[in-house]
């Protein structure tokens, strides 16, 4: 007798609550993929790129109020509010269901539902979670398609189990206003409607990959981090492995794809992976990471054959494009791509599809992305889709941060490191809606994706540390301090290599430091700076501590400690006194709170 398999019992209750035309069950091939192109050539969705330079390319313009993920609209819908925590926004279960239920019933009218079985992580992987999403945008699909695992090799491997994460997906009418983007960690479901952008859209990655799985990770003993990962290799060719969680268009993708200009010493960067990362204790005590991830969704904008020639190969063909300008001839178009040239050629749309002036706004949208295959990437480590992972023995904690945090500096054990990632704080960047350039504490980079109280979050770090008998050691790095007149004091991208090896030299139990109220800061002749003509003034106060500054930001941190209450681990309570005391700061009411 027939009988139905859970994920086809999903499918059909997903069918008859958005009432699609017609049901397409994705199998990621290629004749399929063709038929999709075709049919969103057809439609507008997607417009041919130069055949000759951009081979197997496309360009989609968003509709102009959905170009970026909408952190206000993002809920966690977990039992209780309190699990949710300070750092999310709450629906109640049953209430989530029936309000936004709602404007899924009946939504895909019309419209094709495509199901797309995905693997995040590789095929047979202990690391690997399958997913399940349910869409009616055919670009959600392509995209799909590149950034993970898609179709059959997802079913091969979920069978008739009812082990996978669904994800129902629609874009409703667009509007701001209904638009939700809700996770039932319970559950391990997402619903997604209004939105086809990127995070918002694309389930695997920041639904998926973090939210909920930084929740399994908690009950299964392991961490979801938004990370890239590198390889770092060395003279004698032996490649050491570092993770490090930036904010939202902080650098994990620059930094996951350096090119070194210390090559011709046996330096050199292989990547693993630009965005997400799944790490889990080893036999031998160690991290061991894995990408789950099967492509890169990157910050077009600021990306050159000078700032990232990985990129640039990586996006040379087989790419989707999404509101970056389009040239006369057919090529993307975006701020900084030809450093020679700060206006595009004559002709040229923007990303809204008008005629570009000069004397117009940006070309490009500032979170205009492409899309490619990590496989394309010249620099991607032959480690990168290991199931096993690869051991990491360095973890960094970066914001982009004008003021304040130096270069670098390394935590002076995991306690104090867990600490320095909950201090974390960055400017706020074009990845969201909202203000731009506004300073905001975004602890391990994750407040926009932890999908569970931050505090308990920051508990399971410090547990992870007494499990694992060989913790990474771990950094804070920033590449983004500046000086009066509002130019970066360092020259990044590349460059960064310099800030790798010094912690490598760390890791080996060499590097010279100092000793500073926040942690170990190099000494200035630590660094290889040989070849970068960088003034003296310039190093000082790129790795100068100003207890000033640091007061203030104490005292910041205090305040958004504080709403954690009761929650907060007592070893971070410990850590932010003992940096208090270090500082010689003196309490504020908000901080004798915590
Ligand atoms: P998400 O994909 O949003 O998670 O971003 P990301 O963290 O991968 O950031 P990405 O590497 O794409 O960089 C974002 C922006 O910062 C781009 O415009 C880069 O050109 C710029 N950027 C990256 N690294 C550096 C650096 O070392 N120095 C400076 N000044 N800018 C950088
Ligand atoms: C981020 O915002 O951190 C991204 C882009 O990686 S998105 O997929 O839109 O979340
Ligand atoms: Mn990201």
């Amino acid at each position: 007798m027939f009988t139905m398999t859970p994920l086809e019992r999903w499918v059909e209750a997903a069918a008859g609550m958005t009432r699609p035309d017609r049901v397409v069950w994705c199998d990621g091939s290629e004749a399929e993929h063709h038929r999709l192109i075709e049919g969103m050539l057809a439609d507008g969705t997607l417009l041919p790129m130069n055949e000759q330079t951009n081979p197997n390319s496309y360009l989609h313009r968003s509709d102009p109020n959905d170009v970026a993920r909408t952190e206000h609209l993002t809920f966690i819908c977990s039992r209780t509010r309190a699990e949710a925590g300070p750092n999310n926004n709450w629906m109640a279960p049953a209430e989530a269901k029936e309000r936004v239920g709602k404007l899924f019933e009946g939504s895909m009218r019309g419209r094709t539902m495509y199901v797309i079985p995905y693997l995040m992580g590789a095929p047979g992987s202990l690391h690997t979670k399958v997913g399940v999403e349910v869409t009616d945008s055919p670009y959600v699909v392509a995209n799909m398609r590149i950034m993970t695992k898609m179709g059959q090799v997802a079913l091969d491997q979920l069978g008739g189990s009812e082990e996978f994460s669904p994800g129902l997906h629609s874009m409703g009418d667009l509007s701001p206003d209904r638009r939700y983007i809700l996770h039932f960690p319970e559950e391990r479901l997402v619903w997604s409607i209004g939105s086809g952008y990127g995070g918002n859209a694309l389930l695997g990655k920041k639904c998926l990959s973090l939210r909920l799985a930084s929740w399994m990770a908690r009950e299964e003993g392991w961490l979801a981090e938004h990370m890239m990962i590198l390889g770092l290799e060395d003279p004698s060719g032996a490649v050491t492995y570092m993770a490090g969680a930036f904010p939202s268009a902080c650098g994990k993708t620059n930094l996951a794809m350096l090119v070194s200009p210390l090559a011709d010493q046996g330096y050199r960067v292989w990547t693993v992976g630009d965005d997400i990362c799944w790490m889990r204790i080893g036999a031998d005590g160690r991290l061991w990471a894995v990408n789950p991830e099967n492509g890169f969704f990157g910050v077009a904008p600021g990306t050159s054959a000078h700032t990232n020639p990985n990129a640039m190969a990586t996006l040379a063909s087989n790419s989707i494009f999404t509101n970056v300008g389009l040239t006369p001839d057919g090529q993307p178009w975006w701020e900084g791509i030809d450093p020679e040239h700060k206006t595009p050629p004559a002709g040229t749309l923007d990303w809204q599809g008008h005629a570009w002036q000069p004397g117009d706004g940006v070309v490009a949208h500032p979170n205009s992305r492409f899309t490619s295959p990590a496989q394309q990437c010249p620099s991607i480590s032959p480690h990168w889709q290991d199931p096993q992972g690869v051991p990491i023995s360095a973890i960094m904690f970066g914001g982009r941060r004008a003021r304040v945090a130096p270069l670098v500096y390394q935590a002076l054990d995991w306690e104090h490191g867990v600490f320095v990632g909950a201090s974390m704080a960055s400017e706020t960047t074009a990845a969201a809606t909202g203000q731009v350039g506004m300073t905001r504490r975004d602890p391990m980079a994750m407040l926009p994706f932890c999908g569970y109280n931050m505090a308990d979050y920051w508990g399971h770090w410090l547990a992870m540390g007494q499990r694992a008998p060989n913790p990474p050691a771990i950094f804070h790095v920033n590449w983004f301090r500046k000086d009066d007149a509002g130019n970066f004091l360092w020259p990044g991208y590349g460059e960064n290599v310099r800030v790798l090896r010094w912690m490598l030299d760390r890791v080996r139990g060499t590097g010279g430091a100092r000793e500073t109220a926040i942690g170990l800061v190099p000494t200035p002749e630590a660094l290889d700076l040989a070849g970068l003509d960088l003034p003296e003034r310039i190093v000082a106060e790129l790795l100068r501590v100003e207890p000033a500054d640091w007061k203030h930001d104490w005292q910041h941190l205090g305040r958004f400690l504080e709403q954690f209450g009761d929650r907060l681990p007592p070893a971070i309570r410990a850590q932010y006194a003992a940096l208090g005391q270090r500082l010689g700061a003196t309490s504020s009411g908000a901080v004798e709170a915590v």
